[in-house]
């Protein structure tokens, strides 16, 4: 019998894909001698390549579905949807022995490590291994979908601040912080994620061999664990992933963020981020803007170029003279976390910001836009208490609530449980990645999972 031949299946949308190399890379560094293909859009894997992989890890190019480029004219939700009816029509078994075909000796797939969106490896006739990379609350959610929507359906406008007490696991969460719900619950992009995710549901309990969380035993509180434990038996906590040994190459900088930081005292300064997808209203925008400026604070915004012209007229000349503002198209975001000078995170709370908030013991002041971001919300302000959430009680962020935010968080009196809350739950991280520590302790399982042979 040879060695493993890993086939790592990315969702080439988002920031799904960089997160499943993060996985895949830590996977090629703790097996050697195993083989492993990354398989991706040809466009997905450009934006990939630059820093260095394993030797034993190798990118294969899966076609897009649509036959076109990633950055056409075609909606996001329609490529989204043109990929996933190709993999499901039987695109992702092809894919897969193309790439036994192609490796070295020719050595079938013996396993997939797949992002769970790409559920159709269910029926790849070969273990699937899946890796989760949203919030695991809304996971468990999505899990007990049938349920909760039996209990909430036509109720969800008028029991929105509920709590969902009779659901195990999600006390804590209200009826409107659900991950299928709000603002998003229509459009086609609503449709195209509800289809993914309703497979999702259905096949990783029936299908999976082990689901890959990220996050580390012991983040959420016993309930939680339990009740994701009871849905999932086969779950493993093996995150933060860019924290798995391998896992990330050293992140270019190049627009010197971290230097910026190097000038700037101790948690003096806030970063603001909102992920890849989401971004604020051009008023809110503004709003979030003039309130960073109003704080005074030092402050390193990560935006999008295209969102530029939107911001008020002579910021960035003001934020550029004092010295006092970086605006950058994109940061290392992970090591600005992670750099003694940050004191503050404003966020979207994708579950891989909050994730890093976390590991830099950074508190934050989340403002969720859709699908698991209001539950990681919840999860940052009530669970862990580590931050405040701008849904709670005043809406969308204004200017005064952003100043007032960010003062709290960077030193007012009423911030500091949080800071100091912020920097217990990053020891907590640091310990799961001690070689006897949690996270560490469920990745070699994870890796025995994954290379065993039949
Ligand atoms: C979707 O999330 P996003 O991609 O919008 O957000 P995150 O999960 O927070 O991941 C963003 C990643 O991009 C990195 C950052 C994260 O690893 O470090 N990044 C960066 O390096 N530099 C930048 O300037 C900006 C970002 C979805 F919208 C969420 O609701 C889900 O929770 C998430 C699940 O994967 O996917």
């Amino acid at each position: 019998m040879g060695s493993p031949h890993v086939a790592v299946v990315a969702f080439p949308f988002s920031s799904h894909a960089p997160k499943l190399l993060a996985v895949a890379r830590a996977l090629a560094t703790a097996a050697p001698s195993a083989t492993f293909s990354f398989l991706s859009t040809a466009g997905s894997l450009e934006r990939l390549r630059g820093a260095a992989v394993p030797g034993n890890l190798r990118f294969v190019e899966v076609p897009t579905g649509g036959g076109e480029g990633d950055d056409d004219e075609t909606p996001a939700w329609r490529r989204m949807e043109l990929f996933v009816e190709v993999a499901e029509a039987g695109g992702l078994k092809q894919s897969l022995e193309a790439a036994g075909a192609a490796a070295p000796g020719a050595a079938r797939v013996s396993c997939v490590v797949g992002d769970a969106f790409m559920s159709m490896a269910a029926d790849a006739g070969v273990p699937w291994v899946a890796v989760w990379t949203g919030g695991p609350c809304a996971l468990l959610a999505h899990l007990r979908g049938d349920a909760l929507r039996e209990d909430i359906v036509g109720h969800a406008a008028s029991r929105g601040d509920e709590l969902l007490s009779s659901h195990p696991g999600l006390g804590s969460f209200r009826v409107r912080d659900l991950p299928f719900g709000g603002a998003n619950a229509s459009g086609d992009m609503h449709r195209v994620m509800s289809l993914l995710l309703h497979r999702v549901a259905q096949r990783l309990p029936r299908a999976a061999t082990a689901v890959a969380l990220n996050a580390f035993p012991g983040l959420f509180p016993p309930e939680v664990s339990a009740a994701l434990a009871d849905a999932l038996p086969d779950s493993l906590a093996i995150g933060p992933y860019h924290l798995l040994p391998g896992a990330v190459a050293p992140a270019g900088d190049p627009h010197g963020c971290l230097a910026w930081l190097d000038r700037r005292p101790e948690r003096a300064v806030v970063y603001v981020s909102f992920g890849t997808v989401a971004a604020p209203p051009p008023d809110e925008l503004r709003e979030l803007a003039t309130g960073l400026e109003a704080s005074g604070a030092p402050f390193l915004w990560s935006l999008r170029e295209e969102s530029w012209p939107l911001l008020p007229l002579g910021f960035l000349d003001r934020a550029g003279a004092k010295g006092n503002g970086l605006l950058v198209p994109w940061a290392p975001q992970a090591a600005v976390l992670r750099h003694p000078a940050v004191g503050a995170f404003v966020a979207h709370s994708g579950w891989g910001s909050v994730v890093e908030g976390v590991s830099g013991g950074v508190p934050m002041a989340c403002r969720p836009f859709f699908g698991d971001q209001q539950m990681n919300a919840r999860a940052v302000a009530e669970l862990w208490r580590v931050g405040t959430s701008f849904d709670d009680d005043s809406g969308p962020m204004t200017r005064v609530g952003v100043a007032a935010a960010v003062a709290s968080l960077l030193s007012g009196e009423d911030g500091a449980p949080m800071r100091a809350r912020a920097r217990e739950l990053q020891a907590e991280v640091d310990e799961a990645f001690q070689p006897d520590g949690g996270s560490m302790i469920n990745f070699r399982k994870f890796v025995e999972i994954v290379c065993a042979r039949e």
